[in-house]
């Protein structure tokens, strides 16, 4: 036995069954309750397409519940290993998600009950959910279309939005944490989320008519339609106010044409909000469904990061757009550009919660892992690079909980956010790129997370403005020069 918790252990019905898969929940009681408990071989379960727990040996996982304030709450699955004693010297990691989140500077007395209940959540959704099949969709670059109705009944999409228009009326700590829970699943997930929450239903809200707030809020909320967000073009992507796309007034509608590219979400989405230059060559937001005619979608592929994120083009073709589609309460690139900022701040969370899930494998493996004839965690090479990522980790979650603290006051500067998004991604890529070598080859499988979090780093690093920019955003706010143009 690897590991094993004696409590779990003593209530343990007796196991009937050998044969592999997954049996039924088998117990309930006062004190916890099993959700499932799934008995497998390794080779039987490999070939099933399930999640392997072991290369050689038998593994069983007991998903376990606890009760608190009135209902259950899903607490982490424990794993018993029986590895043969030639591979005793092996680290055979499950798939299984194992995290457990630091907290090195006691940051969660800074959270109210309802940021932790509604972290907690997420956290628990993404160990059930996501963390299960990710890696898999990763590997066959697809889109996991089922999250986007989860993601809706968990309250992940537009959390910040008011409840009349389905919103959750949500705090941005709230929203932070969210987002910081899904990308420690995979940025492809957060970027989901994202999208829809800051770049859709954002603009929609905050620009937008009562009629389009009824139109497309609710249905955005709860996930039975997904959004996309169409600003950048082939030649126009850190400079969007060059864009080309552009409208004519044609009577009761709009002609749209042009051209986006490196829109997530795009293949799958109903609606798009896309930014338009009009004849006098001021930029407005237009919203465009799925099915009017001249407007396609076609998907990005051979992408080596945000795998399982669909990623496409939105193309118009002289596109009958109705006026009363046109967002009516804002113009110029500041319209875009504010949605920008809402996307980049939860990226600034997400990022972070990427790097939490590295530091937290490297750890585990690193007091695993026996190399000289005692755990690779004892050598100070592996401490320096451990403690160097939790202190990054510490400094990251500081900065991005005070940026929280000023978005709910609405005093939160573009600037400042700019500088969370860009630390939080330096932070993120840096901690991957330590932890992947602390595995050492195992580092470069799909039997860990780390390698898909380092590939989808250098989307997020890029998209939402890339590093650079932000450099250059903090250099023109402290010096007050643009170094842009
Ligand atoms: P500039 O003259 O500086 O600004 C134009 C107007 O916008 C205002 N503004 C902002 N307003 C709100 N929020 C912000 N963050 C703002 N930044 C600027 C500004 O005050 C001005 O207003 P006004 O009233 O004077 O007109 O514009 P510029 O053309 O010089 O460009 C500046 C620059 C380079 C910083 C900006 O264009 C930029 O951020 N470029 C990066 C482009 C970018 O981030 N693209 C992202 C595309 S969307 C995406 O990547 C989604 S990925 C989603 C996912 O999958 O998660
Ligand atoms: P460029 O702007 O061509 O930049 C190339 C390099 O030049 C960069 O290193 C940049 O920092 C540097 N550079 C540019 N200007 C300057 C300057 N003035 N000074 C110094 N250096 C400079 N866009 C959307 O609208 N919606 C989406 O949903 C979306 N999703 C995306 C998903 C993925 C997976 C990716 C990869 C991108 C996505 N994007 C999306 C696009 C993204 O926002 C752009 O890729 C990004 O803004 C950079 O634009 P670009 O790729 O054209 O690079």
């Amino acid at each position: 036995m690897l590991w094993q918790s004696p409590s779990v252990k003593q209530s343990l019905p007796k196991v009937q069954s050998l044969r592999g898969g997954v049996l039924a929940p088998t117990k309930q009681s006062p004190a916890f309750r099993y959700t499932g408990i799934h008995l497998m071989q390794s080779d039987l379960a490999n070939s099933w397409g399930l999640p392997q727990p072991a290369r050689t040996g038998f593994a069983m996982t007991i998903n376990i519940s606890i009760p608190l304030k009135g209902g259950f709450v899903p607490v982490i699955a424990s794993q018993i290993l029986y590895l043969p004693p030639h591979r005793k010297n092996t680290i055979a990691m499950p798939q299984q998600d194992l995290f457990t989140s630091p907290d090195y500077y006691q940051l969660d007395e800074l959270l109210s009950e309802e940021h932790k209940m509604v972290r907690d959540s997420v956290r628990a959704y993404v160990k059930k959910e996501i963390s299960p099949i990710i890696e898999d969709y990763a590997q066959r670059a697809e889109f996991p279309q089922q999250i986007v109705k989860q993601l809706g009944d968990i309250g992940c999409f537009g959390p910040t939005v008011p409840e009349t228009y389905g919103g959750g009326g949500l705090d941005y700590i709230s929203y932070g944490l969210m987002m910081q829970e899904l990308e420690r699943g995979d940025s492809g997930v957060r970027s989901t989320a994202s999208v829809q929450g800051s770049l859709v239903m954002y603009p929609i809200y905050a620009y937008g008519s009562e009629e389009q707030r009824h139109k497309y809020l609710p249905k955005l909320a709860s996930g039975e339609w997904l959004g996309c967000f169409g600003l950048t073009e082939p030649n126009h992507g850190s400079d969007p106010g060059g864009m080309l796309t552009n409208i004519k007034d044609a009577g009761d509608h709009v002609i749209l044409n042009g051209a986006k590219m490196w829109i997530s979400n795009a293949p799958f989405s109903q609606v798009a909000v896309v930014w338009a230059k009009d004849e006098e060559g001021v930029i407005r937001g237009v919203i465009v469904e799925r099915g009017m005619e001249g407007f396609t979608t076609p998907t990005t592929h051979g992408k080596w990061s945000l795998r399982a994120s669909a990623t496409g083009e939105l193309v118009f073709d002289n596109v009958k757009v109705p006026k009363e589609n046109i967002l009516p309460n804002v113009k110029g690139l500041k319209g875009p550009l504010g949605c920008l900022s809402k996307a980049r701040y939860g990226i600034a969370w997400g990022a972070l919660g990427a790097a939490m899930d590295c530091y937290d494998t490297a750890l585990r493996y690193a007091q695993q892992r026996v190399q000289f004839g005692r755990p690779i965690a004892g050598f100070q090479l592996q401490q320096k690079k451990l403690a160097e990522m939790i202190t990054e980790i510490t400094k990251g979650q500081l900065l991005v909980w005070r940026l929280g603290v000023l978005m709910n006051d609405g005093r939160a500067t573009p600037a400042q956010i700019s500088m969370a998004k860009r630390n939080s991604c330096e932070v993120a890529t840096n901690i991957c790129r330590a932890a992947r070598q602390m595995l050492g080859g195992m580092g470069i499988t799909g039997e860990y997370s780390i390698m898909r979090h380092m590939m989808n780093l250098e989307s997020v690093i890029t998209y939402e403005g890339t590093h650079d920019i932000h450099l250059l955003i903090t250099g023109m706010d402290v010096t007050g020069l643009n170094a842009f143009k």
